[in-house]
Order: structure tokens, then sequence, then C-alpha cells
């Protein structure tokens, strides 16, 4: 069994974005500019943003991050979003998701410039990835697709199975296995709620992309000798023996899926660190792509 280390991986990514960030500052350039929207503090979103905040320091690349209360209205998210656009300094810049029920995500995600668009989540973008065009990959189907090529893990042929089918992760994902080109060209089943005889699905996959939030779902039993196992899961799970008051779980048993398993991500230190390495990536892209 290899474990696909996502955090030893990001940070290979991280150094290879700093190189060429050095390698833009030598020449005079201007380095990426990213910049963050978070409406709200709930824990989980104000960990993940601090985390693109820091690794954005760490790379070399300028950052905003742009704090707004949890009572904002919908027009005045609009009008962030507005002057982020306009604001010739920024190369691409994400809304932090979950927003608050009040505030159509939707409206607020086309709003968005697609050229800034860096979780590539504007219809611009997502139409353009799954019509093999150049475009912003969702950070963390993009992540996992680097794991899977970077580890050389098998997938021309093989029959994966995605379970879930959220526009971040299970929707994408399964178009890009799907695709041609390294960590393409599987054979990809999309399972979520309405599945019936899900296990039945799983146990004949060589892959199983688990995207579905619920902590451990997925057992020994239900997975071929084998398999490469990718867990998307990252829910925390209130424990009181932990200083931080939670653990986080994946989707994943991990210790007795591990025995059967060819690879598999373990969750912290799977795919998490990945989005944050391909959002920076991103960033990089926008810039090179956008130069004025
Ligand atoms: N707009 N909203 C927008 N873009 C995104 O790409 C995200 N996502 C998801 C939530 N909302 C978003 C993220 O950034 C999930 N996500 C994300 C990012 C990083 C990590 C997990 C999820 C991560 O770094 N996870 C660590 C553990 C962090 C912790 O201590 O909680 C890990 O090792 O898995």
């Amino acid at each position: 069994m290899i474990r696909l280390d996502g955090k030893e991986t990001s940070n290979t990514i991280k150094e290879e974005i700093k190189v060429q960030v050095t390698e833009m500052k030598a020449k005079g350039e201007r380095v990426p500019h990213l910049a963050a929207v978070l409406v709200g503090t709930d824990g989980a979103s104000l960990t993940y943003v601090g985390s693109k905040v820091r690794s954005c320091e760490y790379v070399g690349f300028e950052s905003s991050l742009i704090q707004m209360e949890e009572t904002i209205s919908e027009e005045e998210l609009l009008t962030q979003i507005d002057a982020l656009n306009k604001d010739e300094r920024i190369d691409g810049y994400i809304v932090q998701l979950p927003l608050p029920k009040h505030i159509n995500e939707e409206k607020i995600l086309l709003a968005i410039d697609p050229k800034k668009d860096v979780d590539g989540f504007h219809p611009a973008n997502f139409g353009r990835m799954a019509l093999d065009l150049e475009a912003f990959t969702p950070a963390t189907p993009y992540g996992i697709m680097q794991l899977l090529e970077r580890y050389k893990v098998p997938t021309s042929g093989k029959h994966c199975v995605v379970v879930g089918r959220s526009h971040i992760v299970g929707r994408p994902i399964s178009i890009l296995m799907s695709q041609r080109g390294p960590a393409g060209d599987a054979t990809v089943t999309v399972a979520h709620s309405r599945t019936k005889n899900l296990a039945e699905l799983t146990k004949q996959a060589d892959i199983v992309v688990m995207a579905l939030g619920i902590p451990e779902f997925l057992k020994a039993d239900m997975v071929k000798e084998g398999a490469a196992i990718i867990d998307v899961g990252i829910t925390r799970v209130a424990d009181k023996t932990h200083p931080k008051g939670y653990v986080i779980k994946g989707d994943v048993a991990f210790d007795e899926v591990a025995e059967k398993a060819s690879y598999i991500t373990p969750v912290p230190g799977g795919v998490g660190p990945m989005t944050i390495a391909m959002l920076l990536k991103n960033t990089l892209l926008a810039r090179q792509w956008n130069q004025d």
C-alpha cells in the first residue's frame, strides 16, 4: 500500500511555484496577487483561508484577505466583487464557500470575472474545462489529478467510481478522469444519494473517489483488493479529548480500507493540502494568461 502524501506533494508543488516567482522577480515582473473573500467566521473556513494566505506568502505571491460580516447583504458582496474585477493589481480571487444562507451562491459565482476565477467555479471556466479547452480547473479535483499523476497511479482503462456529484468535487473530477491524458482515460461512474446498491459499484472499482462528507462511510467490505482510494471528505467531528475540541475525519475508514488498497490518501494530509497548492498554481496561471 502506497500512501498518496498530499502534504509532501503540495510542498513540492509550492517549491516549483516559488522558483517561478523568483524568476519573475529577477525579470522585474510583477508577482501574482491572490485575494480571498471570507464572509462570516466559520471555523473551518477561517482555517482554510488562513492557510491559503500563508501559502501565498511562502511562495512569494502578494495576497489580500477581505473579511466581511456574516450579516452583509448580497448587494454589498456584489459591490466587493465588482471592485475586485476592476482592480488591476489582483490577478485572481476566490469567494470562500459556503456563503450565509441569505446570499445566492450562484449569483455571486456568476459575478466573478472568469479571467480572475482561480477557483474555476464560473460556468465559463467549468464549460471550457468540460470541453478540453484551456481553463482554470477547480483546485480540489486539480489536486487529485496531480496526486494520481505524480504517483503514477494507473487510470487508463480503469473503472473509477466517484461517490458524490457536487459542483466543486464530484462533477468536475468525473469529467477530468474521463478525459484524455495523464490521470485520465478512465471509465467513470458517478454515484450519489439516489444510487442503488452503492457497495456493489464501489466493489467493482479500480479507483474510488469519495466526496460525500460522511465520516468513515467507506468500509473495507465495500472495496476491491488492490483498489486506489481517494478520500476528499473532511469533517470536523467533536472530540473533547482533543485540544482543539474536534478531530478531522475523511469519508473512508482509513485503517481497515488501507489494508486492501494499492494506494490511499490520508485525511488530514491528503487532498486538503493539494487544494491549496493548486489554487496557487491557478493564480500563477492567471498572472501568465492575463499579462498586461
Ligand atoms: N471558494 N470554497 C472555495 N474554494 C475552495 O477550494 C474551497 N474549499 C472547500 C471549502 N470551500 C471552498 C477548500 O479550500 C474545501 N477546501 C479545503 C482547503 C484546504 C483544506 C481542506 C479543505 C486543508 O488544508 N485541509 C487540511 C486540514 C486542515 C484543518 O486542520 O482543518 C488537510 O490536511 O486535509
